[in-house]
């Protein structure tokens, strides 16, 4: 059933505000999505407050290349991937067949002036950290300005949607078809943490992982996003 067209003039003025060609297309998209994927959406934390530390560091000591924390996660999650390998796969339209992609493309959701997009980096898997962060600022930046073409907005394997700074403590992304996951980031906030028996201030990250229920189980989201919090826990382990 569709949502009836209700009457909603006679109660005040309104101004009418067509949306963009992208949102339009981005709509229909999500719409599909999250009408035809059954998702469920698997919630974790990280520490990422050593991958902070270490990430100051390299800004202050590289002027050129400016790492955002959106580079650390992306490296961790391309790093879960290949032990988990199912989350870089699409289900063929019958929904009887699992293509395992034996190439990382990473989608990135990047906010444009004409609306949401999904840029993309290929071979994502191979590019080192600092590669990585270039590559996420060259997207970021283009999108900003309306410049990706809409041959580098194709092939993702999977998505992370970060809402950075912008806040939130966890939302539902909704996946990016042919991918059966997506990996939501909200805002890192310093937290009283009780460890080994004192209580210290650490930066925690929400992780919201979004994933299709055809393809992933509940035990295999929280494997992941437990491998993923181990490596943005350790440093050394993403770099
Ligand atoms: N928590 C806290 N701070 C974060 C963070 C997080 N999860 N992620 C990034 N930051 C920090 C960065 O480290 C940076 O801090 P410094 O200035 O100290 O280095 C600051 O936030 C600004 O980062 P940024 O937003 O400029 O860059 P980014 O690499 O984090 O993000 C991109 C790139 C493409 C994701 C961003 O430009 C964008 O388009 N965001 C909106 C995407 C969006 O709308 N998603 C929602 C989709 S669902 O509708």
């Amino acid at each position: 059933m569709t949502i009836p067209d209700l009457k909603h003039d006679g109660f005040g003025p309104v101004i009418e505000q067509p949306l963009s060609r992208v949102q339009q297309i981005a709509g229909m998209r999500l719409h599909a999505a999250w009408t035809q994927i059954p998702h469920v959406t698997h919630q974790e934390e990280a520490d990422v407050t050593a991958i902070d530390t270490l990430r100051k560091q390299s800004n202050a000591a590289d002027l050129l290349l400016k790492l955002t924390l959106l580079a650390y996660v992306a490296r961790s999650t391309l790093l879960a991937l290949k032990t988990f390998p199912r989350f870089c796969a699409s289900l063929d339209p019958a929904g009887a067949v699992l293509q395992l992609k034996q190439y990382v493309n990473l989608g990135l959701a990047v906010e444009t002036p004409k609306g949401l997009v999904v840029a993309v980096i290929p071979g994502a898997d191979i590019l080192t950290l600092h590669q990585l962060g270039e590559r996420i600022n060259d997207v970021a930046t283009r999108g900003r300005n309306g410049a990706l073409k809409p041959s580098e907005m194709e092939g993702s394997c999977i998505t992370i949607s970060s809402l950075g700074n912008l806040g939130g403590v966890g939302f539902t992304p909704i996946i990016n078809p042919p991918n059966v996951a997506i990996l939501g980031l909200s805002q890192a906030r310093t937290r009283p943490v009780w460890i080994d028996g004192t209580i210290a201030p650490r930066l925690i990250l929400p992780l919201s992982l979004s994933y299709d229920h055809r393809v992933i189980d509940g035990a295999d989201a929280a494997r992941f996003c437990t491998y993923l919090r181990e490596v943005l826990g350790d440093a050394e382990r993403c770099v």
